[in-house]
């Protein structure tokens, strides 16, 4: 690659300038954001199955409703997503087929069941917090299509965090039974919720050459810290305890100092030999099967005079 292009790149992106599709970049740089916001957007649309499940039974209307409105936001999360990655070449079919061939990646929080109604609602509060503390800070990075589409799903995050709050405060303060049934999500999704920032800094492959290029903006143990720093006290408040006896904030470093998550259940799960891998994957290909028809449609010359997208 040219040196004299690779450093005014470099000068870019260190004056805080925003990369463009046009723009010139190094392929490294091309390959590494495509991976990125190709997983995060099968991420989105997969994250969508597990709180999904749980439309037909949330417990009233109105939660009926809001759990609707935010499964449908996931899934236009992935949309926006699949047009940030394309404008760097790859195709959203291929994008799509990778991920239902399993070649692709995608969050391995999404691989563990929702057994209960609590583990619906840890998803919304905990693993949408999870994902804001990640996204606010990668939308201040160097992709500028990226960097707008993480600042409309922030927004968006934000009012899941906030339905996840609601429907937690109202378990905690429920009966004994309702107590219960969160503790018992917490106890299931902690190692799965850890595990979700990535791996220690210390074994990351990614993180360095990503934070050079500012498309990460904070490292998988920073991001951990900063998301227990948050809400660790949270859960705290509620009276709910956490199933990490090593848990507890150091007051000389200042960080958080935990059990070390099993690393290998991590890779075993993101390998694709989690608990519900197999199932979620399954339900994207039926999906991709019964919309072929859909999609042909539009292809086909006729479709011009219905749609102007044709
Ligand atoms: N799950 O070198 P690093 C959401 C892989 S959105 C699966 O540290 P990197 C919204 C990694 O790809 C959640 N795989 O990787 C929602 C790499 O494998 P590879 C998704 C993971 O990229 C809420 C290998 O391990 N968010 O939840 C994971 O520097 C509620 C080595 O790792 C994003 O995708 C993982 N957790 O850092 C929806 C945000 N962690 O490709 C519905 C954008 C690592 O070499 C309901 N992504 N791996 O085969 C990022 O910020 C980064 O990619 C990290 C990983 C931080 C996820």
């Amino acid at each position: 690659e040219d040196p004299a292009r690779l450093a005014e790149f470099e000068a870019r992106i260190d004056r805080g300038e925003k990369i463009e599709p046009a723009d010139w970049m190094p392929q490294l740089y091309r390959k590494q954001l495509i991976r990125m916001i190709e997983q995060h957007a099968h991420s989105e649309i997969i994250g969508a199955l597990p709180e999904g499940t749980w439309i037909t039974r949330a417990p009233g209307f109105k939660r009926k409703l809001a759990l609707m409105a935010k499964v449908q936001d996931e899934v236009g999360h992935a949309q926006l997503l699949y047009s940030a990655a394309e404008t760097l070449g790859k195709s959203r079919e291929q994008m799509i087929q990778d991920l239902i061939s399993g070649k692709s990646k995608y969050s391995n929080i999404f691989n563990y069941p929702a057994f209960t109604w609590a583990d619906s609602c840890f998803i919304s509060w905990l693993v949408d917090a999870g994902a804001i503390v990640n996204q606010l800070a990668n939308a201040k990075g160097s992709y500028g299509p990226y960097c707008r589409a993480l600042d409309r799903i922030c927004a968006e995050e934000s009012f899941h965090l906030k339905f996840g709050h609601h429907c937690v405060i109202y378990l905690a303060t429920g009966t004994e039974k309702q107590r219960q049934m969160f503790q018992e999500a917490i106890n299931r999704w902690w190692t799965p919720m850890m595990h979700f920032f990535g791996p220690a800094d210390k074994i990351s492959t990614h993180t360095e050459v990503l934070m050079k290029w500012k498309v990460k903006m904070s490292s998988n143990d920073d991001t951990r810290n900063q998301f227990l720093d948050m809400y660790v006290p949270k859960i705290w408040e509620l009276g709910f305890t956490i199933p990490d006896p090593k848990l507890k904030k150091n007051a000389e470093t200042g960080r958080w100092d935990y059990t070390e998550p099993d690393w290998e259940e991590f890779k075993r799960v993101i390998n694709g030999d989690g608990p519900c891998n197999k199932e979620r994957l399954e339900v994207r290909r039926i999906a991709e099967e019964r919309g072929r028809w859909v999609r042909e449609a539009l292809r086909s010359p006729k479709a011009a005079y219905v749609t102007p997208l044709a």
